[in-house]
């Protein structure tokens, strides 16, 4: 590494807390798929910052609409209305199939304020016992960092010495129908649920299990809460995940690419039953539905349709999934994807997937691992299939490397 880049490394050893252990790497610019570091050496972003920058890295019509609104009006709190908020309802609205929203900032936000929705909606609508309302989850999920989200992680790494938690959760694995209807009892009021696990690895559940899942959460009264802050926005090469299945959530989570990687913009879409219970004074927050965050979410979405991101995310995703299944390697255990939500899981023997990842990274190509073994490739939905076929040509070369 140059001294640079030691520096820039160096000093955020000394003063930051070390929760995160980087690839050795300083990013500097970033437009479209491409990222370049202190040094001016280029990369494909194959991580997309976990599906934030869907849309490209520094999208310019997203930075028009920031700054425009950056000079007019940033923050007011929710005290008073603003000339952004109602349009950001309509066109989120609209585009999802919404009948009511509740703007936050951070996915995990979302995922919390849903969590306390569906809660407030079993009492009051359900008429759960108070305090005994159940939700369900999965194992290996990945709903966000907070207390209460890791309370029901099923990752030492996630959850560990960060207890006590609060209970009313109940784990149950991916993808087994069965075990759902077997959690289900009448203090259930919800089930959250990934439609594709995104850190547990790209995990694909049984086609028509979704189909079941419907069935059941309908059949009880329970609301289906589909995590779509990873999967959402196209990444799976539809709108949303759960139009694969055939279905429709009660409540869906969106956050990362709505804003495009340009600001923290998450948001609670649901009927009204659901939304409908929440009452002036019961739930906020300082910067939920500011108009910097409305104006950089309305352009996020606005790009990603008339752009034809989605479709190019499923036809590049077809591209790079059938590239990948072609590379003959030892080291490959299993190619999965759905759009370019796409992984390389590796077999244990074959080394640590970081090393892959670091090897990729002197290719030019920067990715990410996941839980030891597994090589995350998600890319900007902007990508072309030149692009897709250099960092297959780049794949290739370094999965066929022996590096156990
Ligand atoms: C980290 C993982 C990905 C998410 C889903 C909610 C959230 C996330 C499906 C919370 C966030 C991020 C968090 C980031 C790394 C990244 C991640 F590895 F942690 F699990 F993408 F897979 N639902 N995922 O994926 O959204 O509060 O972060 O805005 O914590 O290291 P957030």
């Amino acid at each position: 590494m140059s001294a640079s880049v030691i520096d820039f490394v160096a000093t955020e050893a000394r003063f930051g807390a070390h929760n995160y252990e980087p690839i050795g790497v300083v990013l500097a610019r970033g437009e479209g798929v491409w990222v370049w570091d202190t040094e001016g050496n280029r990369y494909l972003d194959c991580l997309s910052a976990y599906s934030a920058v869907s849309q490209g890295h520094c999208h310019p019509k997203i930075l028009a609409a920031m700054v425009e609104q950056a000079h007019r009006l940033t923050l007011t709190s929710r005290a008073f209305h603003n000339d952004q908020l109602a349009l950001f309802y309509e066109e989120v609205a609209a585009l999802t199939g919404s009948h009511k929203v509740l703007p936050m900032n951070s996915g995990a936000e979302a995922v919390e304020s849903a969590i306390k929705s569906v809660r407030k909606w079993g009492y009051e609508v359900k008429g759960v016992p108070d305090g005994q309302a159940e939700i369900i989850v999965c194992a290996n999920n990945f709903h966000g960092r907070t207390l209460g989200i890791v309370g029901f992680s099923t990752d030492p790494e996630t959850r560990g010495h960060f207890g006590p938690f609060a209970p009313g959760f109940k784990v149950i694995p991916f993808g087994d129908a069965a075990a759902l209807k077997e959690a289900i009892n009448p203090n259930t009021v919800a089930f959250l649920v990934e439609p594709i696990q995104g850190e547990a690895g790209v995990v694909i559940p049984p086609a028509g299990y979704f189909t079941e899942v419907r069935e059941l959460c309908t059949a009880n009264n329970v609301m289906l809460v589909l995590d779509e802050i990873q999967t959402g926005l196209g990444r799976t090469g539809k709108l949303l995940a759960e139009q694969h299945e055939g279905i429709e959530a009660d409540v869906t989570l969106l956050g990362k690419a709505l804003s495009g990687g340009f600001y923290p913009v998450s948001a609670v879409l649901s009927n009204n039953e659901v939304l409908g219970t929440l009452r002036p004074g019961q739930h906020g927050s300082t910067f939920g539905g500011n108009p910097l965050a409305c104006a950089v979410a309305r352009a996020a979405m606005r790009v990603l349709v008339e752009e034809g991101m989605i479709d190019n995310a499923a036809r590049q995703g077809e591209r790079f999934l059938s590239g990948l299944k072609d590379i003959r390697a030892n080291a490959i255990r299993e190619v999965r994807g759905r759009g370019l939500m796409l992984a390389v899981e590796l077999h244990p023997e074959a080394g640590r997937a970081r090393r892959y990842c670091e090897a990729l990274q002197a290719k030019g190509i920067l990715a990410k691992d996941t839980h030891e073994h597994t090589i995350r490739i998600a890319p900007p939905l902007v990508i072309t299939s030149d692009q897709v076929d250099w960092a297959l040509e780049r794949l290739a070369t370094t999965l066929t490397q022996d590096l156990s």
